[in-house]
C-alpha cells in the first residue's frame, strides 16, 4: 500500500489550517499571510483532493463586491488549474466582535438576523462551487456565566436558525446537507451542543432533521473526555456521520488541533480501522472526505507548515496500512473470536422469541451458571497487545 496520497484517498484541508498565521491569545503571528490560491496549488501538489473554507477565509469580512468577485474568480481558476474540489464550506460566525455573545444565539436579535443572512450568502457560493456539505460550528454559541444565557431559549433560536437555513436550501434546490460540529468550550466558557451526543439529540428536534448530521472533531470530543471512536460509532449508528474533522489532541486541555495521529495515536489507529474497515464485510464505514482541521505548530516556519500538512495524510495512510494488517492477521482473527467480539452481533433473543418465551426459559435465569459467567476471562489484554504491536509495526 502506498503512503503517497492520491485524489482517491479524498484528503481535504481547510484554508484556515495551513493559512493559520499562528496568532494566539498570548502571542502575535509568527507567519506571514498565505494566499488561498497558493494554498490550493500547494495542497494539490501534496496529494490532497479537496479544500474547504469559511467565507471570510477567502474574502475578507466587509470586502466590497468587486473585491469579493475578484477573489472568488482567482480561487476558482486555481481549482480549475489543479482539479481540487470543494466538498465542504462553512461560515465564520465567531471572529468579528459582533459575534462576541454568539451568532444564532446572541441575546441581540439583530446579530442573530445578520448571522443567518451571512450564512445564506455563503450557501449560495457553496452551491455554485459544488460543495455538498455545509458545517455549522457554533464556536461563540454559549456563555461564561449561567446568569447571561437562557439555554432553552438559546436552543430555540439555534433550532430556528438551522430550520430556516434548511428551508432556504430546500427552496433553492441546493444539493447540500448540514453538519453540526460539537465542541465543549473555547472560545466560550461553555458552548451549546458540547458533544456528538448532544448534537444528535438536538438534530432530532429539527424541522428538516433528515438533512442535518454531525461533523465530529477528534480534539473536541477528547477535550470533553469522550472516546472519539465511540463518538464516531454513535454517529454512524444514527446514519449521521456527514463529515469529519481529523486532528490530534493530547488529553483534556485547550483545543490543540495537532496533526492527525500526533495526539492519542492508539485512538487514531482504531478510528482509521472503524472508518476504513468498519462497514459490511470489512468495507469502509464512511465514504466522505478525510478532512483535516488542524493547526501547524506556532513554532513552524512556512516550510514546516507544508511538512505538517503532508504529515496528516502520511500518518492516516500508515494507520490505514496497519489497520488492514491487523484485520488480516490470523492471530487477531483468532483473538477476536476468543473475545467473542463478533458474538455481540447476535440478537439476545432468538428469532420470534417473545418476552414471555424468555420468561419460560429456565436456562436464561433460574438455571443460568452465574459462577461460570463471573469467572469467565474475555482475553481483551491479548487482543489489545496485538493491536499495539500492529501500530508499532512489530507485526
Ligand atoms: C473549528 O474546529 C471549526 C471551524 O474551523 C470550522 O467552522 C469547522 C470546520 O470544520 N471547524
Ligand atoms: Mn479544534
Ligand atoms: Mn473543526
Amino acid at each position: 500500500m502506498t503512503r503517497t496520497p492520491t485524489r482517491d484517498d479524498r484528503f481535504s484541508f481547510g484554508l484556515w489550517t495551513v493559512g493559520w498565521q499562528a496568532r494566539d491569545p498570548f502571542g502575535d503571528a509568527t507567519r506571514a499571510p498565505l494566499d488561498p490560491v497558493e494554498s490550493v496549488h500547494r495542497l494539490a501538489d501534496l496529494g490532497a483532493y479537496g479544500v474547504t473554507f469559511h467565507d471570510d477565509d477567502l474574502v475578507p469580512f466587509g470586502a466590497a463586491e468587486p473585491e469579493r468577485e475578484g477573489r472568488i474568480k482567482a480561487f476558482r481558476e486555481a481549482l480549475d488549474a489543479t482539479g481540487l474540489v470543494v466538498p465542504m464550506m462553512t461560515t465564520n460566525l465567531f471572529t468579528h466582535p459582533m459575534f462576541k455573545d454568539g451568532a444564532f444565539t446572541s441575546n441581540e436579535r439583530g446579530v442573530r438576523r445578520y448571522a443567518i443572512r451571512k450564512v445564506m450568502r455563503n450557501l449560495d457560493l457553496a452551491a455554485e462551487l459544488g460543495a455538498t456539505t455545509y458545517v455549522f460550528w457554533g464556536g461563540r454559541e454559549g456563555a461564561e456565566t449561567d446568569s447571561a444565557k437562557d439555554v432553552r431559549a438559546a436552543l430555540d433560536r439555534y433550532r430556528e436558525a438551522v430550520d430556516v437555513l434548511a428551508s432556504y436550501v430546500l427552496e433553492r434546490g441546493y444539493a447540500i446537507r448540514f453538519a453540526l460540529e460539537p465542541k465543549p468550550n473555547e472560545p466560550r466558557g461553555d458552548i451549546l451542543l458540547p458533544t456528538v451526543g448532544s448534537a444528535l439529540a438536538f438534530i432530532s428536534s429539527l424541522e428538516h432533521a433528515d438533512m442535518v448530521g454531525v461533523n465530529p472533531e477528534v480534539g473536541h470530543e477528547q477535550m470533553a473526555g469522550m472516546n472519539f471512536v465511540h463518538s464516531i460509532a454513535q454517529a454512524l449508528w444514527h446514519h449521521k456521520l456527514f463529515h469529519i474533522d481529523l486532528n490530534g489532541q493530547r488529553g483534556p486541555k485547550y483545543d490543540q488541533d495537532l496533526v492527525f495521529g500526533h495526539g492519542d495515536l492508539l485512538s487514531a489507529f482504531f478510528l482509521v480501522d472503524l472508518l476504513e474497515n468498519g462497514g459490511p464485510g470489512g468495507a469502509p464505514a464512511y465514504d466522505g472526505p478525510r478532512h483535516f482541521d488542524y493547526k501547524p505548530l506556532r513554532t513552524e516556519d512556512t516550510a514546516g507548515v507544508w511538512v505538517s500538512a503532508a504529515s496528516n495524510m502520511a500518518t492516516y495512510l500508515l494507520l490505514k496500512e496497519r489497520a488492514a494488517a491487523f484485520r488480516a492477521d490470523p492471530e487477531v482473527v483468532a483473538a477476536l473470536a476468543e473475545s467473542q467480539v463478533g458474538e455481540l452481533a447476535t440478537p439476545t433473543l432468538s428469532p420470534g422469541e417473545s418476552a414471555s418465551d424468555l420468561l419460560s426459559d429456565r436456562g436464561s435465569f433460574e438455571e443460568f451458571d452465574v459462577g461460570r459467567a463471573a469467572a469467565h476471562g474475555y482475553g481483551f489484554a491479548r487482543l489489545d497487545q496485538l493491536a499495539v504491536e500492529h501500530v508499532l509495526g512489530a507485526r
